[in-house]
């Protein structure tokens, strides 16, 4: 009846924007992201008989839960129980700018839902269920490098998979972080509105999957230059289509974040730049160049601080408290 998981952002290396025909929230391309250490969600479940609708605590404060039930009512009827939720999820990292922390949140609430109903722990189970409600937190069920295929139209399990263990590559992700405040235009919206209006979505959806396949293709290799360039460029092209759109989550200091990048990149240091839909920019570096690169970025004018993050575990079930 009552269940506790715990559960890690990810960063799309490759990304996903833009969903596939068809009911199943499936994406319309491949994206491939990296799992991260240091940032966490913690979520609790409890069924509770006395409840006429579920109720969700988000950071300490009642939230619409919308989505949360959209999640539940799928996981209720697979389970066949109908008993309402009180959901209790609290983050360690700002909530809903561009930090992925609906990804963490209902790849926890998945898990956790899942084990409060009494289904077993089954990650691809719980992946399949996180995505069809925010498609980005199919990958936070798996640790390390984690890809998602696009749809195909159909309503078939899509659960994400793991491609690499954390351990495969001694990456770094360093998040300059540029407001505190939260993003205007949601991704959902935001996808929705470049593929309705972007004269550049086409080009979006026929060049995606060639970073992903780079993007996969350097990380196997340890390839970590290859990796960079691949995923600055999936990440920009992204940005592009939804910009012609008029969706700019960019900032002043994300646009001199990249300036930062860019000139460390002419002075030597591998590092390379991946943004969200949102204003933070996340910084790629390799072990050795991050203490460098986190003092760069933290002097970049409108960078209020900066985050440091490595690859790490998949969602799992603690003891409730
Ligand atoms: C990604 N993003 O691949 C891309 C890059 C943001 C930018 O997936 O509509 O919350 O709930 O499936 O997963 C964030 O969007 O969107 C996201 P929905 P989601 O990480």
């Amino acid at each position: 009846m009552r269940a506790v998981a715990e559960a890690h952002p990810n960063i799309a290396l490759a990304k996903y924007w833009g969903k596939a025909a068809g009911p199943a929230n499936a994406p319309a391309v491949p994206s491939l992201s990296v799992t991260l250490a240091g940032l966490t969600t913690i979520t609790e479940v409890e069924l509770d008989p006395s409840l006429q609708a579920d109720v969700l605590l988000l950071n300490g404060r009642e939230a619409d839960a919308t989505r949360v039930t959209s999640l539940l009512d799928r996981a209720r009827a697979h389970a066949g129980i109908r008993t309402k939720a009180r959901v209790v999820t609290t983050n360690d990292f700002p909530t809903s700018a561009g930090l992925a922390s609906s990804a963490s949140g209902f790849a926890a609430l998945a898990v956790a839902a899942r084990a409060a109903l009494g289904l077993p722990f089954d990650p691809a189970r719980a992946s399949d269920l996180a995505r069809r409600t925010s498609a980005s937190s199919a990958r936070s069920l798996y640790g390390g490098f984690v890809e998602l295929d696009a749809g195909d139209g159909t309503d078939r399990d899509l659960p994400a998979r793991e491609v690499a263990p954390a351990s495969h590559l001694d990456l770094r992700v360093l998040v300059a972080v540029t407001t505190e405040a939260e993003k205007d235009e949601s991704s959902t919206s935001g996808m929705n509105l470049t593929a309705a209006k972007s004269p550049y979505y086409a080009a979006w959806l026929e060049h995606a999957p060639t970073w992903y396949r780079e993007v996969r293709r350097s990380l196997l290799a340890r390839d970590f230059e290859a990796l960079g360039v691949a995923a600055e460029q999936s990440a920009l092209a992204m940005h592009a289509s939804a910009i012609a759109a008029g969706i700019v989550y960019f900032r002043g200091a994300t646009v001199e974040a990249l300036a930062e990048v860019r000139r460390l990149r002419r002075a030597g240091t591998l590092a390379f730049a991946t943004i969200d839909a949102g204003p933070h920019v996340k910084v790629l570096v390799r072990a050795p160049d991050e203490d460098a690169v986190a003092a760069a970025m933290s002097a970049v004018p409108g960078v209020l601080r900066v985050l440091r993050a490595q690859p790490g575990p998949g969602a799992s079930l603690r003891e409730p408290r």
